[in-house]
């Protein structure tokens, strides 16, 4: 007799029925008059009970991993993982492993370094601890989509290989086009203004590449940029609007969609306030002075400490994980970038701030095509490298903005991973490059 394959986590509703259960061994215990196998599904877990000696017998001896296909009666059992067990079971081995994992993915710790995860990533993102922050950044990436689709704006899909850099400041990696040097894209930066000129509003998701030449737990040579660019705003502040949205879709998104992983992983979501509370960059570096008796005024940007510095008085002055700083220099950000009317040294640009961190980072850009070439002009570089993206401005483009986030930072934040490493499943960074 053959019947469909029932997940894990469906078993609790089958109660009586003979269904079959696929999945990976989790964990087998063979017992002297009693086997258990605990099979691993993508919804969760289910135990089988084999108690007759012929079953026992077909049950004992798979290494944890093996590919098994049990089919039982679902029977009710408080001590069950979920309540039920299936019983009088049958199973197959559909394949085996060659070798053990480098460590046991039963047990309810990782007794593993980052280095040893990552080296054996295709086994090791098996365990449910290491498995879930990637659940997680599935359901925020389903919250970003949802969350712009209800605004009104178009999913595009942009060149990963560009004829130019578009960050100023970022490191580009240059690469070989049929004989043209090109780089990896940086951002879809200037793809996604251009087509607000389509559509008005835009998102993309996907990666991008940095050439970092540091190490550290915040930086990775690819990321996933989660990026938005809407047409008609009247400054930054209705880009800030819309990433609030974002936000607290994502956040929505993720509880409903990751309720396991998050109990799982301890996640406390953070509460998204009706307005982010938002400070202007030449505030926050007198905050900082007076608060931490070093002075950063005349430095372009924030130092991390400070970042850490600033969210933890968000945290303590507005009760929010969440800060926008405003008005960052302009010599600090890309030509792109709108000034502040009034005070052109400063920017209509922001930085969002998340339990510490820089997590996204947007503002209003300048649309006048005279305007560019005067911002070029200004440092000095040619607008000829950039003749593509500036036809867009030729054309007519209303005022507008955008924004970037960081997937896996949101991701290693939301889940308090020490590493954003911990966020990302092949991380590429200056020392990997395998698996
Ligand atoms: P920016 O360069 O600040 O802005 O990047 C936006 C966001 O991307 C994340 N991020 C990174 N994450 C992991 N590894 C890295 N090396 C890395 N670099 C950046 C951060 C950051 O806030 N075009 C602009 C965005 C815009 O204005 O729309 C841009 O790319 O979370």
């Amino acid at each position: 007799t053959s019947t469909t394959r029932v997940l894990a986590a469906e078993l609790p509703l089958r109660i009586g029925d003979r269904v079959t259960v696929q999945g990976w061994l989790h964990r087998g215990r063979p017992l002297k008059s009693v086997v258990f196998l605990v099979l691993r599904d993508r919804s969760g877990l289910a135990q089988a009970v084999f108690t007759e000696p012929e079953a026992m017998a077909a049950a004992s001896g798979h290494p944890e991993e093996t590919v098994l296909s049990v089919t039982g009666t679902v029977t009710a059992n408080p001590q069950a993982p979920g309540g039920v067990e299936l019983t009088s079971p049958e199973v197959v081995a559909l394949s085996g492993p060659a070798e053990a994992p480098p460590f046991d993915l039963y047990r309810p710790g990782v007794p593993a370094t980052l280095p040893t995860v990552l080296d054996h990533a295709p086994v090791t993102l098996r365990h449910p601890l290491l498995r879930a922050p990637h659940v997680i950044s599935a359901a925020s990436v389903a919250g970003f989509r949802a969350a712009l689709d209800g605004l009104g704006f178009t999913e595009i899909h942009t060149p990963k290989v560009v004829a130019s850099a578009t960050e100023s400041g970022a490191n580009v990696f240059a690469i070989d086009w049929f004989g043209t040097p090109s780089y990896l894209a940086q951002s879809p930066q200037f793809f996604k203004q251009a087509m607000v000129g389509v559509f008005e509003r835009v998102y993309e998701t996907g990666p991008v590449f940095r050439a970092e030449p540091h190490d550290t737990a915040r930086h990775l040579a690819q990321y996933t940029s989660l990026d938005a660019e809407l047409g008609f705003v009247g400054d930054h502040r209705d880009v800030m609007a819309v990433l609030r949205e974002v936000l607290a879709g994502m956040t929505e998104t993720v509880a409903r969609q990751a309720g396991q992983e998050c109990a799982l992983l301890d996640v406390t979501l953070p509460e998204v306030p009706e307005r982010i509370p938002e400070i202007h960059f030449s505030r926050a570096q007198e905050l900082i002075a007076a608060g931490t008796g070093e002075d950063p005024r005349g430095e372009p940007d924030l130092a991390p400490a400070h970042e850490r510095w600033l969210s933890e008085w968000a945290l303590r002055e507005h009760g929010s994980e969440f800060l926008f700083v405003t008005g960052y220099p302009m010599v600090k950000r890309p030509f792109y970038t709108h000034p502040e009317p009034g005070r052109p040294e400063y920017s209509n640009s922001f930085d969002l701030l998340f339990r510490g961190l820089e997590l996204v980072t947007g503002g209003q850009r300048l649309h006048r095509y005279e305007d560019y070439l005067a911002a070029l002009a200004a440092r000095g570089e040619s607008a000829r490298p950039y003749e593509g993206y500036l036809s867009a401005f030729r054309h007519g483009m209303p005022p507008h903005g955008g924004f970037a986030l960081g997937l896996e930072r949101w991701t290693a934040r939301l889940t308090g991973a020490d590493n954003i490493r911990r966020a990302t499943l092949f991380p590429r960074d200056l020392h990997r490059l395998t698996p």
